[in-house]
């Protein structure tokens, strides 16, 4: 895979240099470009931003450079493979979300060029114009404001490159991974220890050293159960109960799931609330303040 990144702070994505990702490029799995937005301005202060039309805070990135740059890019295309078509991403706060499956989906691509926007963002036109020419996808990678597209581009750079083949040795298979397709989709991955078996004081859970492979199998299913219910009770509620066997159901029931239809719904919803809005893990150690 081939990645551009085109940013005013090419520094800033100096993290993928190192590491996983830097050593995925030491071996040619994938080859990634910084480019610096600014060598595509002509004038004396290599002005990247201008005021708002319309008025409002801050700033927006002009469009003459942003398509300089995407020109310049694309068009330095291998010479063996002509016709390739990069997908451009572009970061954004008002974006899809960036999730599992779209890091699985995007690692197919053989050429991704993000556009890292900074200040309120890249002027609309740019991405406009840019979707006439080849596939755009315009991600978020979560509910917060950042300040520039260069964490997110770290970010999903880090989650699309370990999808590559060969980037990830056998013993660090993708596939038991939280959010991984098949049965991992919407479940968290339960604890993981390693030796010593006792340290201070705290045992290893037994069956861990069992050696009996079946029972740490549905132990580590019924923890991620338990998990994925106290922090994030809605991706059990989208759990396919079709997909659940007996002990699935009988981990989930004793978690106060049950299913309900085609459906997996909590016992009691709106009683498994405290009187103060709190969720039944804020309450189980303290009294309410
Ligand atoms: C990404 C960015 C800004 C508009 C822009 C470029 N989850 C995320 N939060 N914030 C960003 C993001 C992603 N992906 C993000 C690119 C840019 C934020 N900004 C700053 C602030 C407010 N409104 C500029």
């Amino acid at each position: 895979m081939r990645i551009d990144v085109i940013t005013i702070f090419p520094e800033y994505l100096a993290p993928l240099g190192v590491s996983l990702i830097g050593k995925a490029a030491d071996r040619g799995l994938l080859e990634v470009r910084t480019h610096d937005l600014r060598s595509w301005t002509h004038d004396v202060h290599r002005t990247v931003d201008d005021t708002p039309y319309g008025g409002g805070p801050g700033m927006v990135m002009k469009p003459e450079p942003w398509g300089e740059a995407l020109d310049a890019v694309i068009a330095d295309v291998a010479p063996e493979s002509p016709e390739l078509l990069p997908t451009l991403v572009v970061p954004t706060p008002s974006g899809r979300p960036f999730t599992q499956a779209k890091a699985a989906q995007l690692a197919e691509s053989p050429w991704l060029i993000f556009a890292c926007g900074r200040y309120e963002g890249i002027d609309r036109r740019v991405i406009d114009a840019a979707v006439e020419r080849m596939p755009v996808e315009e991600l978020s990678i979560g509910d917060y404001v950042l300040a520039g597209g260069e964490v997110a581009v770290l970010v999903m750079v880090e989650a699309i490159g370990r999808l590559l083949p060969g980037v990830l040795g056998n013993a660090e298979s993708v596939r038991d991974d939280s959010f991984a397709a098949g049965a991992m989709e919407s479940l968290l991955e339960g604890p993981a220890y390693t030796k010593p078996a006792e340290w201070r004081g705290r045992a290893v859970p037994e069956i861990l050293t069992s050696g009996n492979h079946g029972a740490i199998a549905r132990w580590r299913r019924d923890q991620a159960f338990a998990r994925t219910a106290a922090h994030r009770p809605e991706l059990l509620a989208r759990l396919d109960p079709a997909a659940l066997d007996k002990k699935d159901r009988i981990a989930l029931a004793a978690l106060g799931w049950h299913i309900e239809g085609d459906r997996l719904v909590p016992d009691r919803a709106a009683e498994d609330k405290a009187p103060d809005g709190r969720a039944p893990d804020d309450f189980a150690d303290q009294p309410p303040a």
